[in-house]
């Protein structure tokens, strides 16, 4: 053996290792040389009065004698000090368990303020990195004085990538106290004994624990069987008097009010589960007044739930909380069921006004049983379904089907071969509302593939880009990803892709912050679009284009004491106008067809025929987006005199049979009349278009589930349209 490579320290290890490596079982301890000599203490070769190999005691530390044997001894110098031996042992490689015996006597011994400011040996591991490893050994400790010096003992695992033992003899905290201690070995152990008596100490727990589970449980059917729920005086009749119990005519309820902005108002009541329940309804009634939501959009008023083990620990899973968003109409009827998770002994239920701003949240005939869980596993298989139908695997970018880059050619969109491409698509929407939808990923492969789209509009927000929405928790990593993965699978169906930064009003400073970004980002991507802002409006053409104030509220200003400043502020934002926007763009060096949105919601476009055209700073040029819905009159005004100048880029376009609220019923036009004048005054002027809304719930909708059927009066014309089909307008609206 040559172990001459190492320095003499390491040696004593080494040997260690291979003594303990070579030993019967059994006889470990006895043999395995300990991890630190001079385990009596009784060297002080250096004479500097404390023993050699030991690390030191900041206070309170000394090396006693008597009758010539030497130990150590730590003394609280002052009630609740620490008082410490801190040492840190290398563990050799390959050591599974540890063992420490060690003699003490202790004197004097007054508790501090806690049960546990004791005498104790407190152990610890760390890995390479000096990073915590679990889990560590119980500590060992003594809470009172001692007949004369003890032998002691502990033993344990040493868990896997620990490296260092951090072996900490104290006085923790004490009121008083004298720690002797002698005979310190600590040293390499047979893991053998160790997992058996800590397997028979868990066996015998787990035994404990089935027998109390068995008997909570049958406590539980009883209750059941009795009450015909599982919460007992879940109406509160017999609660009268009680802490947030109110009386109305008679009948007792349970009232949760927020009484300070912001702050946690709660019942808490834990449920046994019986054996064998599967799946659990809960019923009740509720009322909701003067709801405020707080500051994070579940700030609301809710019934929160949670899962507990035998053991009493909360579950990883939790059902669904119930929640209220708005205020009720009196007293109304709730239910919801959910599946009991496997191990699962009880539930506990959390009614709460979750850090509301305001409101009244009052609850009664709270019933709980159990239910079948048939339905709830098939409405739980339906929603795996639709997540699988809904999952589009990602695809390396392959640049040979990209489309090919385009630019503006007088009214028209030229490729970079010199051919005229018409884009047609549709919207896919759901990334303005919601930005961890994935539905609109598989939105855009169907539009494309089956619905035969040749360009996809993204509505999206910078919000959600930046990761800052309420629902993020990644800084927008997975925002980002999803945008670029369905920019990826469009370009490689040979598809354009518009990215919608769907905002309104007027271009503020953050949206220029963002298309210099994303222009950065995707510079001359030959499938990127930039739609720079969805729907300008409520500012002058002059605004529109080069900034300026644009104020928030209208009337006369109050505040006579604010600088003009402070009154701007207060009162409204600087625009960066849409100039601003494409300046943004441009300064990056992305040629990228850039789509304006013209005023009026994107209505009208006059005002790039009437001296407000945007200057493009050498790209490949600008589109003027125009938005049209079935109440929009004067077609051929709003946008045709633009239409002769320049490419038009139809962003939303769509009608419903549904009517929508904010328009006036009579003002909204029959689609089976409307929707195929429009596709023929699209066809006849070749309008680039993505119809609104590749989307079940966002009307005007093109489908009608996410099965991608098309609806009757839109999205069949739609589809129609795209596939080829001629459109003939019988009249100009
Ligand atoms: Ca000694
Ligand atoms: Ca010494
Ligand atoms: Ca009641």
């Amino acid at each position: 053996m040559c172990f001459h490579r190492f320095p003499a320290r390491s040696l004593t290890t080494l040997c260690a290792v291979l003594l303990f490596g070579l030993a019967g079982r059994g006889a470990w301890a006895e043999d395995a040389a300990p991890l630190i000599p001079n385990t009596g203490f009784e060297i002080d070769a250096d004479g500097n009065g404390w023993p050699d190999g030991w690390g030191g005691v900041k206070e309170g530390g000394s090396r006693e004698v008597e009758e010539g044997n030497h130990f150590l001894r730590l003394e609280s110098p002052e009630a609740g000090k620490m008082v410490m031996l801190y040492q840190e042992i290398p563990i050799p490689a390959g050591v599974e368990a540890l063992e420490i015996t060690w003699k003490q006597r202790v004197t004097g011994l007054k508790k501090g303020k806690n049960s546990w400011f004791d005498a104790r040996l407190i152990m610890e591991f760390l890995d390479t990195e000096r990073q915590k490893v679990s889990p560590a050994p119980k500590p060992v400790a003594t809470g009172r004085d001692t007949q004369g010096w003890e032998e002691k003992r502990a033993a344990f695992m040493v868990p896997p990538g620990a490296t260092t033992l951090k072996f900490m003899a104290s006085l923790f905290q004490v009121e008083t106290g004298i720690l002797d201690i002698d005979d310190l070995i600590i040293r390499p152990a047979d893991p053998v004994p160790i997992q058996k008596a800590a397997a028979e100490a868990e066996a015998k727990r787990a035994e404990e624990m089935a027998s109390k589970l068995a008997s909570r449980q049958a406590k539980a059917a009883q209750v059941l069987a009795t009450n015909g729920s599982l919460i007992p005086g879940g109406d509160f009749e017999a609660a009268a008097g009680k802490k947030n119990i109110i009386e109305e005519e008679g009948n007792h309820f349970l009232r949760l009010e927020t009484k300070e902005p912001g702050k946690m108002e709660m019942d808490y009541r834990t449920v046994d589960i019986p054996a064998g329940v599967q799946a659990l309804e809960l019923t009740w009634k509720h009322r909701v007044t003067g709801l405020v939501k707080g500051e994070k959009p579940w700030f609301d008023a809710r019934i929160l739930m949670e899962w507990k083990d035998a053991a009493g620990k909360n579950m990883p899973h939790k059902p669904s909380p119930s929640y209220a968003q708005r205020d009720t109409e009196g007293w109304v009827e709730k239910s919801t069921s959910f599946l009991v998770p496997e191990g699962a002994a009880s539930l506990v239920l959390m009614p709460s006004m979750f850090q509301a701003k305001a409101g009244v949240y009052d609850l009664d005939n709270l019933v709980l049983k159990p239910t079948d869980p048939a339905p709830i596993l098939a409405r739980k298989a339906d929603s795996e379904r639709q997540a699988a139908a809904r999952h589009v695997p990602d695809e390396a970018p392959n640049p040979a089907r990209w489309p090919k880059m385009l630019k503006v050619v007088g009214n028209r969109l030229h490729d970079t071969d010199g051919k005229e491409v018409w884009l047609q698509g549709v919207n896919a929407g759901g990334l303005e509302t919601l930005p961890q939808d994935e539905q609109p990923v598989k939105s855009l492969v169907v539009a494309i593939d089956d619905w035969k789209a040749n360009c996809i509009r993204v509505p999206m927000k910078e919000e959600f880009w930046w990761g800052k929405s309420a629902y993020q928790k990644d800084g927008g990593e997975a925002f980002r990803q999803k945008i670029d993965k369905m920019i990826t699978l469009a370009a490689n169906r040979g598809a354009y892709i518009v990215i919608d930064l769907h905002r309104y009003r007027a271009p503020k400073q953050e949206h220029a912050d963002f298309w210099k970004e994303f222009a950065a980002k995707y510079k001359d991507h030959p499938a990127v679009l930039f739609d720079i802002l969805n729907e300008p409006h409520g500012i002058s053409w002059k605004v529109w284009r080069d900034g300026g104030f644009v104020g928030d509220k209208e009337g006369a200003d109050e505040s006579a004491f604010l600088t003009a400043e402070e009154k701007k502020k207060n009162q409204g934002f600087e625009s960066v106008g849409m100039q601003g926007l494409v300046d943004a763009v441009r300064s990056t060096g992305a040629k990228n067809i850039i789509i304006a949105g013209g005023l009026f919601w994107c209505n009208d476009l006059t005002g790039v025929v009437n001296g407000y055209a945007l200057d493009d700073k050498g790209g490949n040029g600008i589109m003027y987006s125009w938005h049209t819905y079935n109440w929009h009159k004067n077609w051929a005004e709003k946008v045709l005199p633009a239409a002769e100048k320049f490419p038009i880029f139809l962003g939303e376009v769509g009608a419903d049979v549904n009517k929508m609220s904010f328009i006036p019923e009579h003002e909204q036009e029959d689609p089976h009349t409307w929707v195929p004048d429009m596709l023929g005054f699209i066809q006849k002027y070749k309008i680039n278009w993505t119809g609104w809304c590749f989307h079940p719930r966002a009307t005007p909708v093109m489908i009608s589930d996410w099965d991608y059927t098309p609806t009757p009066f839109w999205g069949e014309y739609a589809k129609k349209a795209l596939a080829g089909e001629k459109f003939e307008m019988k009249k100009m609206r």
